[in-house]
């Protein structure tokens, strides 16, 4: 049956960040990095992959762990994490999956003969004569692989770039020969990092990390995350090599820039580093990211927005919404889990996740446990954002909190506008649900959920109720 599709887009008990979508056959899978649920550093997980029919954006299926951190020779004890990983088809029709170890600079590869069996590890990218790449004098170190194969040829595109680190020009292209790991030309820059972006077009928007390649039609679209980190940027050239051309923001994770329903600079998210890539799915096209939850840096999860393309290939930037994949808003009427919420502010602006005082996405028990998200740590002025929706005869609302708290919750369509309805919650040490009435003439919404008043309060759910 067919679902709606939400964001994020995997369960809400998941954590799968740095995705790369790519459609094989009839689905849609995707290979990403594997945060915990309360994890004290990145990617503590094994490699784990989620696919999608491509005409059934809601409907993931776990398609199990498909490769292990021990299974890398170099880390027969565990003891390193497995970074954003990319895919390519080889030559050979065989899928090949690299990645980088966070505590080493080479690049490794594993291979499977289908999507998402358990890949085995094949080998290190290395020179004719047998260095690996990333540790040949001169060589930056190898960091966030992204490939593309064409025929014979396979480009690996790497790179990190801290600020003030001259060591470090920016993303470099490597030319792999159809073995998959020997170097057959030589690393040479694509994008420069931002010590070497101040006199070019790169300047605000230096390349960071989370390299990405795409092609549609004779282009050739290098996605990254730039200096700022919330931001995905790309840019175009019709050599994978060479002449790569910035093109903007795809996308950032606390919606800076979009200035469409609220001023361009004020964040609207609580974001951080982002990492994900663009796919034409079902002759659609979107941009895959992910988002933070939990008020850490280290519970990621997958979200994506459909983009589209102007005539002369540009990109324009996309808002984050409740709804990426779904095609449209999702039906008003009924329950929405409040780990929904696309925006998630307070009166204190902030870029940048990791403030205990604001509000956050966050789930019971404990990482692996199928227990659905809520937002917590809700204190005045807090305010969760849910858009799109479709309201035919809404007339009453209701939201569903727990918590030390006595005050009221305001339901708004947008962010600064006009009160629709008001909702007095009480102390309570279960989930208890309140309702008001709401006059919502028919039509497509955001919702907009502040709470005013004393204490710290958890949103479970809101809903939209008929008469
Ligand atoms: O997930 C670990 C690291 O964080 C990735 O390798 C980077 O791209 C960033 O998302």
């Amino acid at each position: 049956m067919k679902k709606e599709a939400l964001n994020p887009y995997l369960p809400s008990w998941e954590y799968i960040p740095d995705g790369e979508p790519y459609v094989f056959g009839d689905r849609v899978y995707i290979y990403g990095s594997h945060d915990f649920y309360n994890g004290y550093v990145f990617c503590m997980g094994d490699y784990v992959c989620w696919s999608a029919p491509i005409d059934n954006l809601g409907n993931w299926r776990y398609e199990g762990v498909i490769y292990h951190k021990t299974d890398d020779p170099l880390n027969r004890e565990g003891k390193m994490c497995l970074y954003a990983p990319d895919v390519t088809v080889g030559p050979d029709g065989r899928y090949y999956l690299y990645y980088v170890l966070d505590k080493v600079s080479v690049v490794s590869v594993a291979v499977c003969d289908t999507p998402a069996g358990k890949y085995s590890f094949y080998g290190y990218v290395h020179y004719p004569d047998g260095t690996r790449l990333g540790e040949r004098e001169g060589d930056e170190p190898q960091f966030d692989p992204g490939v593309l194969t064409e025929g014979q040829d396979t480009w690996l595109y790497t790179g990190f770039c801290g600020a003030g680190d001259k060591s470090r020009t920016g993303a470099m292209v490597t030319l792999l020969a159809e073995d998959m790991l020997t170097v057959k030309e030589a690393p040479r820059l694509v994008v420069p990092g931002s010590e070497y972006s101040e006199n070019t077009e790169y300047k605000g928007h230096a390349f960071f990390e989370a390299s990405s390649i795409r092609k549609r039609g004779d282009i050739y679209y290098f996605i990254y995350s730039s200096q700022v980190m919330h931001e995905l940027c790309y840019a175009t050239s019709d050599k994978p090599d060479r002449d790569f051309v910035y093109g903007g923001v795809i996308v950032s994770n606390c919606d800076l820039h979009i200035d469409s329903y609220k001023p361009a600079n004020l964040p609207m998210a609580y974001g951080a580093n982002n990492h994900g890539s663009i796919v034409e799915i079902n002759g659609r096209w979107y941009i895959f990211y992910h988002r933070h939850t939990n008020g850490t840096w280290y519970s990621r999860q997958g979200c994506a927005e459909e983009i589209r393309f102007k005539e002369d290939g540009s990109i324009p930037q996309v808002e984050m919404t409740s709804c990426g994949l779904n095609g449209g808003a999702l039906a008003g009427e009924g329950e929405h889990p409040a780990y929904l919420a696309c925006n998630l502010f307070t009166s204190q602006p902030s870029v940048y996740v990791g403030d205990d005082r604001f509000p956050k996405i966050m789930q019971d028990g404990r990482d692996g446990d199928e227990e659905e998200g809520y937002i917590a740590n809700i204190k005045d002025s807090a305010t969760a954002g849910f858009k799109y929706f479709r309201c035919k005869n809404i007339r009453k609302c209701s939201i569903t909190t727990r918590g030390y708290a006595d005050g009221i919750f305001e339901i708004r369509t947008k962010w600064d506008g006009a009160v629709m309805a008001s909702i007095k919650i009480q102390n309570s040490n279960v989930w208890e649900t309140y309702t008001a009435d709401i006059d919502l003439p028919d039509g497509i919404y955001a919702f907009y959920i502040t709470y005013v008043g004393g204490g710290n309060v958890s949103l479970k759910s809101f809903a939209l109720l008929c008469d």
